[in-house]
């Protein structure tokens, strides 16, 4: 049994998240902290919204809201969400905690202590009309690159490439609209990462588990050089700039860049998780993160779209390590390329695609939780379509796993009564369902230990057609007839397949997972255990135990539903 630190990137406050941003760090992580709970590892999975930056102040000012309202708001929102789509957080938090600006004002000293920041003088875009230095997404115009005429200053939407504000052509304010700008000077804090590139390359090189896509990713930033890179922004929503307890002077208006306190909110939210400690109940969050505290033992393991590894594997790292104080580091870091909708880019800001709170008005969260990490976008972006989804959700979910659950309760208590059969033994077909059973967990294991989901998944869809097909062979409905010994051990087989299938298939679909426990009326802390052996759990079940048929468990997809959906989301317009 291992201590396991799990993090899931933090979604960003403006908005519930599409399932693009579901798929690729929420779920992946949730699923994982699923696991590795059933496996008996002492588990702590954080999470939290980011909060900060020009973002959350351009959304609030839209939606006619101050700030800190519109980021509580959100919050609540999304706290929900995804309370309803199954996230088993131990804590979700938020970056705009107390503890999260003492936290990071913390770094700032530490690394300034260091030698590691500096005051630089600046030309940034002021605006006369705003009266304000206008970063990041406060200025649009064209971009220098492809001519889009609505790129935003830190990055156009049309081509990707990242901006700085100053590099728009025709540049003008997304507050007023204003074409009165000019450079002015202004001093910002710099964090000096290029002192940093040999200890950071040190680090990676010891960082063997991290898999393909994250090495490539961090490999190339390595390549092309660290750089310095500047740490405040002139915005009023953020960590104030303080130093030796007081505003730093010429900072008074400034705050840290949003991808400064984000990641170090990862270890402010773990400390939130503390102090929201139930009474009687004391957490010590040192333990998981200062390797002088107990956390030496502790696996971290991170998870992430492949849009924010830059930022983990080395600009946080160049936090960390420059601190030199004894933080934990990541382990594992699964990263995750996109999930698109039809081909193009979930959006947002455009509102284009499926959303979690609408997801869950159209089904409930396990439809979604199985197609979702069944296809996930893992070696490749994998598009979504309603039109996959509906087929996945009728083949695997209704056909395969819920027609196998319904069949053998109401065949056993049409035949035998509500309880296990007691009769009948296991022959030579048992015994080859248990040995093809043995090698398909321990690859299923094998999988989920990896974080590679997509075999996983097509591993356990391949355990339930066993089970189908194991049914198939065994026939009780034939047997019933001239041999009810065999009829009944069958039937018995099934039911236990069935408690096997709720605990294999529990990290996925929770939900689903208990209504097959409730059949057979398990605990929690039964279904909670990763099944081993497959002798073992074809034997679990005490004969005679009374079971309860369950409701169906997945209902199909019909082609006049997929037409509203499709015409509720535009799906039919090229994204
Ligand atoms: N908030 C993800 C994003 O909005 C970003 C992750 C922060 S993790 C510390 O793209
Ligand atoms: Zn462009």
């Amino acid at each position: 049994m291992a201590r396991i630190l799990i993090t899931s990137a933090l979604p960003y406050i403006n908005g519930v998240k599409h399932l693009g941003n579901l798929v690729g760090s929420m779920l992946p992580a949730d699923v994982y902290a699923r696991f590795a709970r059933a496996r008996g590892h002492e588990v702590l999975f954080i999470c939290a919204t980011d909060e900060h930056g020009t973002p959350a102040e351009l959304a609030a000012r839209e939606a006619g809201q101050t700030v800190e309202a519109y980021c509580a708001e959100q919050h609540a929102l999304q706290k929900k969400a995804g309370a309803a789509f199954e996230l088993s957080f131990d804590h979700f938090g938020r970056s705009s905690s107390a503890e999260n600006a003492a936290l990071t004002q913390h770094f700032a000293q530490v690394l300034e202590e260091k030698g590691l920041i500096e005051e630089r003088v600046d030309r940034q875009v002021y605006s006369k009309v705003d009266q304000r230095f206008l970063p990041d997404r406060y200025v649009e115009g064209t971009c220098p690159h492809c001519g889009y005429e609505k790129a935003r200053g830190d990055q156009c939407d049309n081509c990707g490439r990242l901006l700085d504000p100053s590099d728009l052509k025709e540049p003008y304010s997304a507050i007023s609209g204003s074409r009165e700008l000019e450079l002015r000077e202004t001093k910002h804090l710099y964090l000096l990462q290029e002192r940093m590139q040999d200890r950071i390359a040190a680090w990676l090189d010891g960082k063997t588990e991290f898999p393909s896509l994250t090495r490539s990713i961090a490999n190339k930033w390595m390549k092309e050089g660290l750089r310095d890179r500047s740490i405040t922004r002139d915005l009023y929503w953020g960590v104030k700039v303080i130093k030796d307890g007081a505003p730093r002077p010429g900072f008074e208006e400034k705050v840290f860049y949003v991808w400064f306190d984000a990641p170090i909110a990862y270890i402010a939210a773990t400390e939130s998780w503390a102090l929201a400690a139930p009474a009687g109940e004391t957490r010590d969050w040192r333990s998981w993160w200062r390797e002088d505290e107990g956390a030496e033992d502790v696996r971290y393991v991170q998870f992430m779209g492949k849009d924010n590894v830059a930022f983990h594997t080395v600009s946080f790292p160049c936090t960390i390590l420059g601190s030199e104080e004894p933080w934990k580091t990541v382990d594992a870091l699964k990263s995750l390329n996109w999930l698109t909708w039809y081909g193009g880019k979930f959006s947002t800001s455009q509102k284009r695609g499926i959303f979690m709170d609408q997801a869950l008005e159209l089904l409930p969260a396990d439809y979604w939780r199985w197609h979702l990490m069944a296809n996930a976008p893992e070696s490749d972006d994998a598009s979504f379509t309603l039109e996959h989804f509906a087929s996945i959700v009728n083949k695997d979910l209704a056909d395969v796993l819920g027609n196998f659950v319904n069949r053998i309760t109401r065949f056993c208590v049409s035949k035998f009564g509500p309880a296990t059969p007691e009769n009948g033994a296991y022959g030579d077909i048992e015994e080859n369902l248990i040995s093809d059973l043995d090698a398909r967990i321990a690859s299923y294991t094998a999988s989920l230990e990896a974080m590679e989901f997509r075999k996983a998944f097509a591993e356990l869809r391949g355990i339930w057609v066993a089970g189908n097909e194991y049914l198939q062979v065994a026939a009780p409905w034939t047997a019933i007839k001239t041999d009810p010994d065999r009829a009944a051990s069958s039937v018995r087989a099934g039911l236990n397949l069935i408690a096997l299938f709720a605990r294999l298939s529990h990290p996925v679909i929770p939900r689903t997972a208990k209504a097959m426990a409730d059949i057979f009326d398990l605990t929690p802390e039964q279904l909670n255990v990763w099944p081993e052996n497959a002798r073992e759990a074809l034997n679990a079940l005490p004969p005679g135990a009374a079971i309860q048929p369950p409701d169906v468990l997945f209902r199909k997809i019909d082609d006049e539903q997929l037409d509203d959906w499709r015409a509720r989301f535009g799906a039919d317009a090229p994204a």
